[in-house]
Order: C-alpha cells, then sequence, then structure tokens
C-alpha cells in the first residue's frame, strides 16, 4: 500500500520545512545501504540505539592511530593530546545541555549508568527510612530498578504517579504524591514505548516548590529535542551517546554543581582520588569523583564527534521532519486493518508502538524483518508500563533523523504481509 502518490518519491522526505534533505542526510549512514535479504533496509529502531554517522565512525579509529595514551596521568604529548579530546568532549556536552558549568557534566556508560550513579550516591547519602522516591508509570527499568534498589537498602518507598490511556502524565495527581517526604522525582524526558513527551519544567516546579529533587532520564530526547536543563530546571539530566548518533558504552550525567560536590563518589580507584594514604583517602572534585578508573576514551571522543553533528543540524528543520514523519505514519498506521496505536499523547516524539489483532507483536517483527523491516517487540524494558496498558508486548517503529515516509510505507507494506500470514 502507497499511502501518499508521492511518497515514494525524491519528494518523499518529510520536508515540512523545505530545508531538510533526507537524501543527503541517508548519505552520511554508510550502513542505511545494507540490504537485508536482498531487500531495501527499514531502520526502524532507532529508539533502541541510532545509526553512525560517517563523522563519528571516522573520529574513532584515528584517535587509536594519533592520540591514544591514557588522561590525566602523563605529562607526554600524547597524554595531552588524548586529554584534550577527552576534556574537549565535556565542554561540547556542557554546550549541548546548556549545563552552566562544565564541572556538571559527568561521563558514564550510559543513562543506566548515570541513573545507577545518582541512585547510589545522591540517593543512599539523602534518603532514608519512610522517605520517598516519585516516579511515574511510564518509566523504563532503569528508571525503576536503581530506585527499588536504593528503598530496599533505605527504607525509602517508592511512588508511582498515573497515567492517562492514551499514555499521558497525570500532572494534577503527580503533584498530590509529592509530600514533605519526596526527597526525589524522577522522571523520563520522552517515553520509549508511547513516545510521550513529558511537561518537565512543569514537574520541576511542583517538585522543587515541595523541596524534592528531580532527575530526568533523556535517553529518548537527547537525539530529537534541545536540551536546556537550565531552562528545565533539573537537578539531574541522564543520557546515552548511542541514541544520539554516538558509540556505546558512553553516556552523560549533568548534575548541579552544589549536589555535585557534595555527593559521595560513587566507584574508588585512580583519577577519583587528590591522595590516597592507608589511613585516609581525600578525594577528588566533581566531576573526577564520580570518573573512578581509565574512562572509555575513545566512547568519549565518539560522543563529542556525534554532539557536533547533532548540534550542526538545523535543528528546528529536523524537528519538522520528524514530526512529519510521525504525522505520517500515525495517520498511514491508523489505516491497517486492526491496528491500536499504543500512546497517543498530543505531545509525542517519533515512536509508534501497536498492536494488531491476533497477532503476536514477536510474529509481526519476524515477518516484517524478512521485508527488510527493522521494528523492536516485546515490552521494550518497561513492564509495569505494559501492564498498566493490559498489555505484555507491542510492536514499536522508531523514527530518526535518517527516517522516510517510503520506510514508513514499507513498514505498512509488510504489515500487510503479515495479516496475509494470519489469514
Ligand atoms: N531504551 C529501547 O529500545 P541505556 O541502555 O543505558 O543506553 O539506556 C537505557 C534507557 C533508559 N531510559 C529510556 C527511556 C530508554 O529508552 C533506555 C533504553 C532502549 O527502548 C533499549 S531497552
Amino acid at each position: 500500500m502507497v499511502l501518499h502518490p508521492d511518497s515514494s518519491t525524491s519528494a518523499d522526505t518529510g520536508q515540512a520545512s523545505g530545508r531538510f534533505d533526507v537524501e543527503a542526510m541517508r548519505e552520511q549512514f554508510p550502513i542505511l545501504t545494507v540490504r537485508p535479504y536482498g531487500k531495501p533496509l527499514a531502520y526502524l529502531d532507532s529508539a533502541a540505539t541510532s545509526q553512525k554517522p560517517q563523522a563519528v565512525i571516522d573520529a574513532m579509529s584515528p584517535f587509536f592511530s594519533r592520540d591514544n595514551a591514557n588522561v590525566h596521568r602523563g605529562v607526554h604529548y600524547l597524554s595531552e593530546r588524548a586529554t584534550e579530546a577527552y576534556e574537549g568532549a565535556r565542554v561540547k556536552a556542557q554546550g549541548f545541555l546548556n549545563a552552566s558549568e562544565v564541572e556538571e557534566i559527568v561521563f558514564t556508560s550510559g543513562t543506566t549508568g548515570a541513573i545507577n550513579l545518582v541512585a547510589e550516591t545522591y540517593g543512599a547519602a539523602h534518603l532514608g527510612e519512610g522517605d520517598e522516591v516519585l516516579i511515574t508509570e511510564m518509566e523504563h527499568h532503569s528508571n525503576i530498578v536503581p530506585w527499588q534498589m536504593l528503598c530496599e537498602r533505605t527504607g525509602a518507598q517508592l511512588r508511582v504517579a498515573p497515567i492517562s490511556d492514551t499514555g499521558e502524565l497525570l500532572v494534577d495527581e503527580l503533584k498530590a504524591l509529592i509530600g514533605e517526604r519526596t526527597k526525589l522525582v524522577a522522571i523520563t524526558h520522552v517515553s520509549n514505548v508511547l513516545g510521550t513527551v513529558n511537561p518537565i519544567r512543569e514537574v520541576t516546579e511542583i517538585a522543587h516548590a515541595a523541596g524534592a529533587r528531580v532527575l530526568v532520564d533523556g535517553a529518548q530526547a537527547a537525539p530529537h529535542l534541545p536540551i536546556d536543563v537550565q531552562a528545565l530546571g533539573c537537578d539531574f539530566y541522564a543520557l546515552s551517546g548511542h541514541k544520539m548518533y554516538g558509540p556505546t558504552g558512553i553516556g552523560v550525567l549533568y548534575g548541579r554543581r552544589e549536589l555535585l560536590e557534595e555527593m559521595p563518589p560513587y566507584q574508588g580507584g585512580g583519577d577519583m582520588i587528590l591522595s590516597v594514604s592507608f589511613e585516609k583517602t581525600v578525594y577528588n572534585n566533581a566531576p573526577y569523583k564520580f570518573e573512578a578508573g581509565t574512562p572509555n576514551l575513545v566512547g568519549v571522543v565518539g560522543l563529542g564527534v556525534a554532539i557536533d553533528f547533532l548540534t550542526g543540524l538545523d535543528r528546528e528543520a529536523l524537528a519538522a521532519h520528524e514530526h512529519d514523519l510521525l504525522a505520517y505514519g500515525t495517520e498511514a498506521l491508523l489505516l491497517v486493518p486492526g491496528l491500536r496505536l499504543v500512546g497517543t499523547a498530543p505531545a509525542k516524539q517519533s515512536i509508534l508502538s501497536f498492536v494488531l489483532d491476533g497477532v503476536h507483536p514477536h510474529d509481526i517483527g519476524t515477518i516484517l524483518d524478512r521485508e527488510g523491516v527493522a521494528i523492536r517487540t516485546g515490552h521494550h524494558c518497561a513492564q509495569p508500563l505494559l501492564s498498566r496498558l493490559g498489555l505484555s508486548a507491542t510492536a514499536r517503529a522508531s523514527l530518526a533523523c535518517y527516517s522516510t515516509r517510503a520506510e514508513i510505507d514499507a513498514l505498512v507494506a509488510g504489515l500487510e504481509t503479515v495479516q496475509e500470514a494470519f489469514g
């Protein structure tokens, strides 16, 4: 099925703003020319991990052939070059998040690493028996389990703010759950299952008025939305490099300087100390206090280039392109008989989750795969959300800067094949 007469042509770029050239964009992503089973690839799984532009790929190997040495340790030429590259990427991350100080940027292994860091340091130092952590029903396991572990250790309670059936956060109910025992609100900026964009500024205002801190899980927001931690007013913001066109195994935790300074360290080891004796260790200042051991240097370098890539784009045009695709995909999927979209909040970004009458999402994913269409199926590491919605799995197509209307057409055509197979 072709939904729009122009949908499979090169005009098929979703160029709502007229400035976004998706074909030129796609040329920067070499993997998009792979042909699974001889079919054109429709990579609709960018929420799981994004593909990498040539600039990021090209930055990583030369680091090993030109700059590689350990950071902060050597007095020699290469160590200085490596340290410059590493700290240069920290400045880029500061700019990307609009953090007011570079010391507010901690490199982590990803969003999961960043949230665990806050739970084990800020959480352990500030929560006790009877205190509360408030999350929402739409959180990824990475923003649930670390808080459960913290609650088990400290005797604190986990509270959960509800969502509507369409996948919108019920802000009034969240507000009603915040009280003097609430020490921390941990909330996703964009849901990886529903695509819902949460009103973070409003949530931080409510939380701060009650004296609670706010951690934002930005894993799904960072590739799509301009992030300004000062405007959002949050205390912590976590993101993953691999979802924003960078490498795996690297991420960022933004933390307000005064909080990072007073937090205990995370792991012990090299680089996180100022001095060590058998009697006493003096810890380094933030952010180094949280970066024990030799870091993922080449990951940081790749992340820096991914940030350059993203900030070098016309973000308004990119947003228009991604919104056009979301609207096109929504309209297209709603025409598929027996299909129900999961997550229809008005503020939504780049995610199309759905279920199809009589077909398990895993079967959808397997049949689509043979058509060259890559989607994710299952619980998407958000089992409590799926239970809340009365589901155990969905099929999920997710979009990125290189996605096209033709890929959505391939998805819809693949769903016809699925329905033929299931009679
Ligand atoms: N979601 C998905 O397919 P890591 O694994 O640390 O890079 O990111 C964890 C994470 C945290 N929060 C949200 C909202 C996420 O979407 C993810 C990762 C992927 O939806 C893999 S499960």
